[in-house]
């Protein structure tokens, strides 16, 4: 039997493993000196170096809208955007701190228009907020920024009161919980030795912004660092253990499964090049088709792909990234439905693809072009009463006749043009 917590989790969860595409956008005041958001820390910066990009942000080019319309083309269901990043600095107009976008020359609240933005588009919409905060007084450590006032590292401990910044950052998140209208996503940013789950005061944090918000959904890294996922990898996931875990930079080999086979929700996040902020240096893009096949992938796996673009000081995108999304958005057009509500199939994966599964419709990606036929190895002819392009709903034919009797048991098809497509297959069970 199910706990509670696991109950409780598979009902917030279901629209978000039904939606599987979401992006994610790193943007701040790192987006202005373009090398990325990690570049403040460890004291590469002072706090009052830094000082000079708040002094200046303006992304006069900032249009919600327009970035919504974005995401939707693309086939994103929803959007997850960095609230407040490990940079201290805060999309949203807290009254907690002066180090916010409604104290720069834009003086905009970023995260209001873009929450509004994205709903109504349709789009669910997620909050990004960083366990970490560099630039903040009490903040004790991790790649904390240079604080000219803490030139005395022995004296360290005198200058830091962690409850008192536990404090700021639950207010901040509740701020964020209850200005902002219903929020579907909370993406906590994260936690690693000596700094996991309750250390964050996690198990307060957490119901303070379940009780704002009902049906949010928390990802895994009160608990999750670098080591582990933490206890949502189990049967009993503590009550801070978030609602699934986020792997990043990879994607799991075999999904997301606890010790005793039952899978867990899972979302993998990725970069389009190889930085999550806008660093124009970095050229090393994935294509559409790449990412299209990740899609597929975490699909087929039971999971999400949260896809990271990278908006520019003026508030727009890279043309490059904008291409990219575009190519993404002209494959899901078509093919969409082999992604929405589909998941795992029942039938191992294929040497020339994967399948995705919603009920008894099964779908295949052929990823890698056979010669010939189309073998479905696993699959009984008798199963399958039709074979449909997704594309143009193109009637794929059953071809048997000339194949040795080996092999009669295994239905093969006719899958006309050689390029990638994905087919349907009803009813597969
Ligand atoms: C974190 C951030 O530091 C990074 O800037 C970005 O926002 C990314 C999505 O998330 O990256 C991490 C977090 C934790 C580990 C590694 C990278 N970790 O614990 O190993």
């Amino acid at each position: 039997m199910d706990n509670k917590i696991i109950e409780d989790r598979t009902k917030r969860t279901e629209w978000f493993l039904n939606d599987r595409f979401g992006l994610f956008m790193h943007w701040g005041l790192y987006s202005i000196h373009g090398k990325g958001e990690w570049f403040p820390s460890d004291k590469q910066v002072s706090v009052d170096n830094y000082k000079e990009y708040f002094e200046e942000f303006n992304p006069v080019r900032f249009d919600a809208v327009k970035w919504a319309k974005m995401a939707k083309q693309a086939g994103m269901k929803y959007a997850v955007l960095t609230a407040k990043h490990h940079d201290g600095f805060c999309l949203f107009d807290s009254k907690y701190t002066d180090f916010k976008v409604t104290n720069t020359p834009f003086k905009r609240d970023i995260v209001k228009e873009y929450v509004e933005a994205f709903r109504q588009e349709g789009l669910k919409v997620g909050l990004y907020y960083s366990l970490l905060d560099w630039h903040h007084p009490d903040y004790p450590a991790y790649g904390d920024m240079y604080h000219p006032d803490r030139e005395n590292e022995k004296r360290r401990d005198d200058y830091h009161d962690f409850d008192r910044y536990l404090d700021y950052m639950y207010n901040q998140v509740e701020e964020l919980a209850t200005n902002y209208g219903k929020i579907d996503i909370m993406w906590y940013d994260f936690s690693y030795e000596g700094h996991i789950g309750d250390d964050w005061r996690g198990k307060e944090l957490i119901e303070m912004v379940k009780k704002h918000q009902p049906h949010i959904i928390l990802n895994g890294r009160i608990e999750g660092s670098g080591e582990s996922y933490g206890s949502i990898m189990t049967d009993n996931p503590s009550e801070y253990a978030g609602d699934f875990a986020c792997p990043e930079m990879i994607i799991p080999p075999c999904g997301l499964k606890t010790d005793t086979g039952k899978d867990i929700p899972w979302e993998a996040c990725f970069t389009l090049n190889n930085n999550w902020a806008y660093c124009p240096n970095d050229k090393m893009y994935k294509s559409s088709e790449q990412i299209i096949r990740k899609i597929v992938e975490c699909t087929s796996k039971g999971g999400n792909l949260l896809l990271n673009l990278s908006p520019t000081a003026k508030g727009d995108f890279p043309d490059i990234q904008k291409n990219i999304l575009h190519g993404i958005g002209e494959w899901m057009e078509i093919n969409s439905e082999s992604i929405y509500g589909c998941g795992k199939s029942e039938f191992s994966k294929p040497e020339w693809g994967r399948y995705t599964q919603k009920g008894n419709k099964l779908y295949a990606h052929i990823l890698e072009e056979p010669i010939g036929a189309l073998c479905l190895s696993g699959i009984k002819k008798d199963r399958v009463k039709k074979a449909r392009r997704l594309s143009d709903g193109f009637e794929m034919v059953a071809m048997t006749p000339w194949v040795a009797k080996e092999f009669s048991n295994d239905l093969f098809l006719n899958y006309g043009e050689p390029e990638w497509m994905t087919f349907t297959f009803e009813p597969a069970v």
